[in-house]
């Protein structure tokens, strides 16, 4: 483990010198919370509701967990008179998205004993489980920590699990990547013990007053940060969307370092133009050692610059726009003590996943299996654990939602197939979903997210089908197009780097985005608002056709509705809401 970073003597009067009521209801939280405790543990074996309060619910989200009800039984269950059907999420931290064989089977196992016997792979290369409920919850937490995993920050105000690009065809750049994908998120980890006191029967050390979080503070930071390390040609961690990226620059097969881009998101609000989705701009170069003190000074400004008033303004794309890249360079580079190289050129080609076999320069096969939207379940789930059971490689999430049985030795590969053939799973390649859905993502939504404002992961696969008979029709079927939903307007899938793009407003109706770059480097804008299924096909339908008939070679959606003049392109965060 890295040492633990130090704030300076300037840094730590920041704790002091800022009026708590002066600053947002989450703020005195986290400050009075004893370090991420409130009354987390007297909540939970609180017997009459199973519900905790509404401060310590900010609380748990620091320890992955989130508080939901199930929102089909919500109009029944208030006719009834009952309180709502609560239920819990939990959020492993998986930094780069990879696990062993032996950790998915315990996965699983808690899946089923616990939850609502799926897992969900996020579009941050971890695990979620839904459904489980309060009393079942400390359960869940020790099964994972017998996994050696745990959910420490998988939310909350802090440095999020850190992404790496999956790779499954460059083992050596691979490991480089994941190893300080790795090293990064235990760099950023709160300190604090509430998590083994309150999940893991921890005893608290008498006198442990004198905790402290020695980069964050009592306060954390102002809103969540996410980091990820992309390695092109493949954007598939779409790091223009990061609070911090890492694109990694290799020269004669070496890597020797990375762009550091720094002030993407793409959270925003319906109606508040205040808000919006922005991408991260470059701000320059630096080796490969010096990572994780490039990492530690971008924390630090946002943490001591970060507005703690206005928590929709939170986040450090609000910072950089602001303030100004000029400024963010210059105060990176007075903690840093150096100037920053100017960044260095490299390509992206696309964000997706390759699928199928795939074999890495070490001679080991990966294989690539779309998973809809990230929910294994059913028949998928059966034999994803009989693959655990044999499986002597790892497995690998990817920031699509995918998973990647990695690492098969050359022996083993002939016995993954028979049970990927047995249990229907390896239609990866060409015979298997179409391009558009093996592309495509949906957030969770409906029925758990209580910030759902319309279906998404249930919804989008029926319109897809739908959408795939026109795109035969026109002779697009191999033509890749990117399309991603949401339930509402934060941006779950990245919906707004995508070339065709859903957010929900109501039940049945979404915006409609057009103009996003194939590989996530240029959001899209608005096209329709508010609008339902049949509008919405109506609309496309016209487009595609003509785009099958205008269509420059190799030309990708996004950039030719954009050529059409059918929408302008959007130039800047700001920009996305003109
Ligand atoms: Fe998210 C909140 C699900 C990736 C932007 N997100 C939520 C919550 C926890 C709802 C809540 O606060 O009560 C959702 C839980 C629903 C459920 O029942 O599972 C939720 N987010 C997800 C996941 C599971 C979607 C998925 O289909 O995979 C993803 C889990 C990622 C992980 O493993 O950590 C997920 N969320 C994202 C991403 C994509 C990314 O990070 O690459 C974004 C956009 C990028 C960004 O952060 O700007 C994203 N989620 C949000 C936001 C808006 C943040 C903002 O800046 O405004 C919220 C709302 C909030 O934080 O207040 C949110
Ligand atoms: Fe929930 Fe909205 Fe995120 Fe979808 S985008 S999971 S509806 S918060």
């Amino acid at each position: 483990m890295d040492e633990q970073p130090t704030r300076s003597p300037e840094d730590r009067s920041r704790d002091v010198t800022q009026p708590l009521s002066a600053l947002s209801p989450a703020e005195s939280l986290k400050a009075s919370s004893d370090y991420l405790r409130g009354t987390i543990a007297q909540g939970l074996v609180e017997p009459l509701s199973g519900a905790i309060s509404a401060d310590d619910q900010s609380l748990l989200k620091f320890h992955g967990i989130y508080q939901e009800d199930d929102r089909d039984l919500r109009d029944e269950r208030r006719r009834q008179k009952l309180e709502p059907a609560f239920e819990f999420l939990v959020r492993l931290r998986l930094p780069g998205g990879v696990c062993s064989p032996q950790q998915w089977l315990v996965l699983d196992d808690l899946a089923r004993t616990y939850a609502n016997g799926t897992l969900r792979l996020t579009t941050r290369q971890t695990f979620q489980f839904h459904g489980i409920l309060k009393k079942d919850l400390k359960k869940t937490i020790q099964g994972i920590d017998k996994a050696l995993l745990d959910s420490i920050g998988a939310c909350g105000d802090v440095v999020r699990g850190v992404l790496c690009s999956s790779l499954p065809e460059r083992s050596r750049l691979h490991t480089e990547l994941y190893e300080l994908a790795k090293r990064t998120s235990e760099h950023f980890l709160p300190k604090t013990r509430a998590y083994h006191e309150i999940w893991l029967n921890e005893t608290k050390v008498a006198g442990s007053a004198a905790e402290d979080e020695p980069l964050l503070g009592k306060t954390y930071l102002p809103r969540k940060f996410k980091i990820a390390f992309a390695a092109p040609p493949s954007n598939d961690v779409d790091v223009y969307t990061h609070d911090l990226g890492f694109i990694a620059i290799a020269e004669e097969g070496q890597l020797v370092g990375f762009d550091v881009v720094v002030g993407g998101g793409m959270g925003r609000a319906d109606n508040d133009p205040t808000t919006f989705p922005r991408l991260a701009d470059p701000i320059g170069f630096c080796r490969t050692d010096e990572v994780i003190a490039v990492a530690e000074a971008v924390v630090s400004i946002q943490r001591d610059y970060g507005d703690r008033v206005t928590r929709k303004h939170a986040r450090m794309k609000y910072t950089i726009d602001s303030r100004g890249v000029t400024w963010f360079r210059g105060e990176l580079e007075r903690r840093l003590g150096r100037s920053l190289e100017p960044p260095r050129p490299f390509v992206f080609t696309a964000n997706t996943d390759p699928f199928g076999w795939t074999e890495g320069e070490d001679g080991r096969s990966h294989f690539t299996l779309f998973v809809e939207n990230g929910r294994v379940k059913g028949r998928m789930m059966e034999g994803v654990r009989a693959l655990a059971a044999i499986h002597q490689g790892d497995f690998r999430l990817t920031a699509n939602q995918n998973l990647i049985i990695a690492n098969i030795p050359a022996h083993e590969r002939g016995r993954i197939q028979a049970v990927l053939a047995e249990y229907g799973l390896d239609g990866g390649g060409d015979s298997g979903p179409s391009l558009l859905r093996r592309n495509a993502m949906a957030c969770v939504a409906l029925p758990t997210c209580s910030l759902a404002m319309a279906e998404s992961e249930r919804y989008l696969p029926g319109f897809i089908t739908r959408l795939e008979k026109i795109l035969v029709d026109f002779g697009l079927g191999e033509v890749p197009i990117i399309l991603r939903m949401t339930g509402c307007p934060n941006g779950c899938s990245r919906p707004y780097v995508a070339e065709i793009g859903f957010s929900g407003r109501g039940p049945g109706t979404y915006n409609l985005y057009l103009g996003g770059g194939f590989h996530g480097q240029r959001l899209n804008r608005l096209f329709l608002e508010n609008v339902d299924e049949e509008t919405i096909v109506a609309t496309l339908t016209p487009i595609f056709r003509r785009f099958a008939a205008e269509r420059g070679a190799d030309e990708h959606f996004g950039d030719y509705v954009i050529r059409a003049g059918l929408i302008a392109p959007v130039t800047s965060g700001r920009d996305f809401t003109r």
